[in-house]
């Protein structure tokens, strides 16, 4: 099984380019590192530096005895990846080749347009790769529970039967982001559905909550290959910001009155996730859409939770309530569907106390090299 992974010097990609290798799979991982060139413009560095794609691979075979191959180079340069895609011939292709903060989308006119213009020409070029060059190959395309946004009904798996003055039909359930990098991946899913129309093309598309977490079963014994991890107010996302907060001794930064509730997943799910969505691909001319998280907390659950597992290793951890920088509702209905992640077999890590303490226990043996300056939000959304 050959699988090509856009985006593998990222949070997610490289993580999922070690764990398919480990399992087998001829893993080639594609990257133009646009996250570390942000990271040094806009002064986020994560908590550790990790190395590059070249010496990353090099480590890898080392350690496990398997090849890694790899490719600098922007997807949104049509040549470059369609020469990739001809001459790997994948059998799967993962999606993570996007700009993923939603606070950086809403920095300004030229975040805003470069995360448009990335965003939807990484998945146009994919595609049109796809289409000539490995029209068989699964698309698996990282999406977001937040392109369904905070109705005040249930959230089901990617579609909704409506009944219309008394006839029936089947749609893309509505949706609605609270972010232009959200907007985004709505673009991206009416772009994938549109061309597995026209295109007989088969497509997962993953509608993943906040991930959380940094150690996988790959890298417990080596920091080397330790994904990249932000804690700053533009990258990091809210577990993994609460737990360096935690660390350091920082009231925990709740948004507002905290009572946004999304669904959240530990990066070993991610995982678990991808493998099982890459051994039972989507038939051609099948749009299937998953919803990948595990569990739903409220942003005060989790403060909360953190709290209590400070508490636990001798941290005393306080709860501040910000002036939310963003435009989102603070109380909401939130019931979100996930059975078909869970039909495919997946079972999930839950964020229980003991996961909670093992990743305080970690960020605590790099405490020296937090910088408390990249915590508070900058950012507003209007
Ligand atoms: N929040 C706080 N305090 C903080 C940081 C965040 O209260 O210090 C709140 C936010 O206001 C928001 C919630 O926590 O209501 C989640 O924020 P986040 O920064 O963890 O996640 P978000 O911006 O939604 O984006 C992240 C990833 C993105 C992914 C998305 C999944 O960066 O790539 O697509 O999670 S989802 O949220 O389901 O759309």
């Amino acid at each position: 099984m050959r699988s090509l992974i856009l985006g593998g010097d990222g949070y997610l990609g490289w993580p999922t380019a070690m764990y398919l290798s480990k399992r087998g799979h001829e893993v080639m991982v594609v990257d133009n590192y646009l996250h570390r060139r942000l990271a040094v413009e806009y002064n986020f560095p994560p908590l550790l530096c990790v190395p590059y794609l070249l010496d990353r691979c090099k480590l890898w075979q080392t350690v496990s005895g398997k090849e890694i191959t790899h490719a600098i180079g922007d997807v949104q340069d049509y040549e470059f990846l369609s020469t990739v895609v001809k001459e790997f011939a994948p059998h799967t292709i993962i999606h993570y080749a996007e700009q993923r903060s939603a606070p950086f989308s809403m920095k300004g006119y030229k975040e805003a347009k470069l995360t448009l213009i990335n965003n939807i020409t990484t998945t146009f070029n994919l595609i049109w790769a796809v289409m000539n060059e490995a029209p068989d190959a699964h698309i698996i395309k990282l999406g977001t529970l937040g392109e369904y946004g905070t109705p005040n009904i249930d959230i089901e798996e990617g579609w909704i039967d409506i009944e219309h003055k008394g006839r029936k039909d089947r749609f893309l359930y509505p949706r609605q982001g609270s972010s232009l990098y959200h907007t985004t991946k709505i673009h991206d899913t009416d772009l994938l559905w549109f061309y597995v129309r026209m295109a007989n093309l088969r497509v997962s598309d993953l509608m993943q909550g906040p991930v959380y977490g940094l150690l996988t079963e790959e890298t417990q014994d080596n920091l080397d290959l330790l994904t990249s991890f932000d804690y700053d107010d533009i990258f990091g996302t809210v577990i993994n910001r609460f737990v360096v907060q935690a660390v350091v001794g920082m009231p925990l930064t709740v948004y507002g009155k905290g009572g946004q509730t999304r669904g959240f997943l530990n990066i070993l799910d991610t995982l678990q996730s991808i493998g099982l969505v890459v051994d039972n691909p989507a038939k051609p001319g099948q749009m299937r859409i998953l919803n990948q998280f595990t569990e739903q907390f409220s942003i005060m659950d989790i403060a909360k939770l953190i709290q209590e597992a400070s508490a636990a290793l001798g941290l005393k951890v306080e709860i501040a309530h910000l002036e939310n920088p963003r435009k989102e509702l603070e109380e909401h209905y939130y019931n979100a569907s996930r059975s078909g992640l869970i039909d495919l077999g997946l079972k999930p890590k839950l964020l229980s106390q003991e996961v909670l303490q093992k990743m305080i226990e970690v960020v605590q043996r790099h405490k020296d090299k937090i910088d408390t300056k990249l915590i508070m939000p900058r950012i507003k959304w209007s």
